[in-house]
């Protein structure tokens, strides 16, 4: 069987890259339709699928489709995804509007595949912090449960969008011409910079973005006694977000069999040799497929602690990877 797919937001940083993985991943295709805002509309865009005409987004375009792909505003998905589903497709919602809700599943395939067999027509797409976090440390939580995550996250910029890369490679130029750099986007300059603010403050302090690492963890781990705190920071990398993560489990598990409990996980990749560039970096993991971990060790500052450090590419499996990972698994149910 092949499926008629949507992608709403084709143009943006993340629906470019649904377009790419579908073909990649060999998603068996019927028709792709290919939607976006008037501005967009009418535009030619080369695909690895060929040349395609994009479409003004309407809410008749959803007739017809087996999957449609959410890759736009929180406020958009909120208001259009209930017409996809209600047309009778499957909709995959990469924003925030509806993670939290106790009747959409929020799924990352290697942690919670069951819970997007139980959708009413919309499956949540987690955050991409959220995700690689996940993917890393499930394996170690089903060893021992985990009591306590701390996390502090180094993120890319094009986790902003496309204005997030523009706003980075513009000021790379202005400073290095000598020019005081236009701050438009970000709150601060982020070239030669990092700030410390990721989405927007929260009455706790925390910023949403720190917040959802929390909730949404608890949420696809299903077990809200997780202790986490995290810190969210973007930094002028392009691609691939990374995290430094500290974790304290019920039972000691020790550094060997951490070592070996990453190894043989699904979709996790090893990296960490203690030697000059023995671990993952951003460059490594831009459009590759896997969670990387590396820098695994025993987190000297309490009991039952590890330490690991965790790259993934936040485009892919952050986004739009772990998106058609959700089709491919309603795919092979059916
Ligand atoms: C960032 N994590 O890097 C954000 C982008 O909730 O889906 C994704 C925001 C979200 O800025």
């Amino acid at each position: 069987k092949k499926y008629n797919v949507a992608i709403v937001g084709a143009t943006g940083a993340v629906g470019q890259e649904l377009i790419r993985i579908l073909h990649l991943r060999s998603f068996p295709l019927e028709k792709l339709t290919l939607l976006a805002s008037k501005r967009s509309a009418g535009k030619t865009i080369e695909t690895e699928h060929g040349n395609f005409i994009v479409e003004e987004f309407s809410v008749d375009k959803f007739q017809g489709q087996d999957f449609v792909f959410f890759a736009t505003s929180g406020s958009h998905s909120l208001e259009f995804a209930p017409k996809a589903a209600e047309a009778g497709a499957v909709v995959i919602d990469n924003s925030s509007a509806f993670r939290l809700d106790d009747n959409v599943p929020l799924v990352v395939p290697e942690v919670n595949p069951q819970a997007a067999l139980t959708h009413q027509g919309i499956i949540a797409n987690p955050n991409c912090s959220t995700i690689q976090m996940v993917v890393a440390l499930n394996p170690i939580h089903q060893v021992s449960p985990i009591k306590r995550i701390v996390v502090s996250t180094y993120q890319a910029v094009s986790g902003a969008g496309q204005e997030g890369i523009s706003e980075l490679n513009t000021q790379l130029g202005e400073v290095l011409e000598g020019k005081s750099p236009k701050i438009e986007y970000f709150t601060k300059q982020i070239a030669f910079n990092v700030i410390p603010h990721i989405d927007v403050f929260q009455e706790n302090g925390y910023t949403k973005e720190e917040m959802k690492m929390v909730n949404e963890t608890w949420k696809i781990m299903g077990d809200p006694n997780i202790r986490i705190s995290a810190t969210c920071v973007r930094v002028p990398v392009v691609r691939a977000h990374s995290e430094a993560i500290s974790i304290e489990t019920a039972d000691y598990i020790g550094e060997q069999k951490a070592r070996e409990i990453f190894s043989q996980a699904k979709d996790i990749e090893v990296i960490d040799h203690r030697e000059n560039g023995g671990y993952p970096t951003p460059l490594d993991a831009s459009e590759t497929m896997v969670t990387y971990v590396g820098r695994i060790r025993e987190d000297i500052s309490c009991e039952n602690g590890l330490a690991l450090w965790c790259v993934a590419d936040q485009l892919w499996k952050g986004a739009a990877l772990n998106a058609v990972q959700i089709a491919e698994l309603l795919v092979s149910e059916n």
